[in-house]
């Protein structure tokens, strides 16, 4: 698998509005975008830091995974997203074969327009993975 670089970091927060002010006032950074994505029950916001855009996540559900993510304790970087360059398909094919567990079989459309497929964190050092390709 080649991949091209970090695509975006996803960071779990109970409330953007809450957050922004740290990124925003603090670190200087502005949002450009903010998408809601219905079947992963999250609102998101993004900020572009150089080539890597920081997406800040925020449970529209209670049974949405980051509202459980965050339930648990979990806080800050939720998941990593590289974008690889010989498409999502292939890398999860060769991840399958490495034994790593899919959390998608197949890539599926995330925020951004992108194609995306997640790995499993027990499987990926303890971080949830992100594939994705344009
Ligand atoms: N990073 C690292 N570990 C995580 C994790 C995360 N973000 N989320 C859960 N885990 C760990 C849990 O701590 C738990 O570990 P233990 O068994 O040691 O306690 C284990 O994974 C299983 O967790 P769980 O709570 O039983 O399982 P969930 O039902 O919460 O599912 C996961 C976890 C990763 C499979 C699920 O969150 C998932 O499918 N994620 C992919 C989709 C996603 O994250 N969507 C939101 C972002 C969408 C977007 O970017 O647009």
């Amino acid at each position: 698998m080649k991949i091209a670089r970090i695509e975006h970091l996803g960071i779990a927060v109970q409330s953007i509005e809450d957050a922004l002010p740290f990124f925003k006032d603090v670190l200087g950074l502005e949002v450009y975008k903010t998408e809601v994505v219905e079947d992963q029950k999250v609102k998101t916001a993004f900020l572009k830091v150089g080539e890597v855009k920081l997406e800040l996540l925020e449970p529209t559900s209670p049974d949405s995974t980051v509202q459980k993510y965050l339930d648990k304790g979990g806080r800050g970087v939720h998941h990593v997203a590289f974008k690889v360059t010989d498409g999502v398909t292939e890398a999860l094919a060769e991840c399958d074969a490495k034994g790593i567990r899919l959390i998608d079989k197949a890539p599926r459309k995330g925020a951004e327009n992108l194609n995306i497929a997640f790995l499993h964190p027990k499987s990926t050092c303890g971080i949830l993975t992100e594939l994705c390709e344009e």
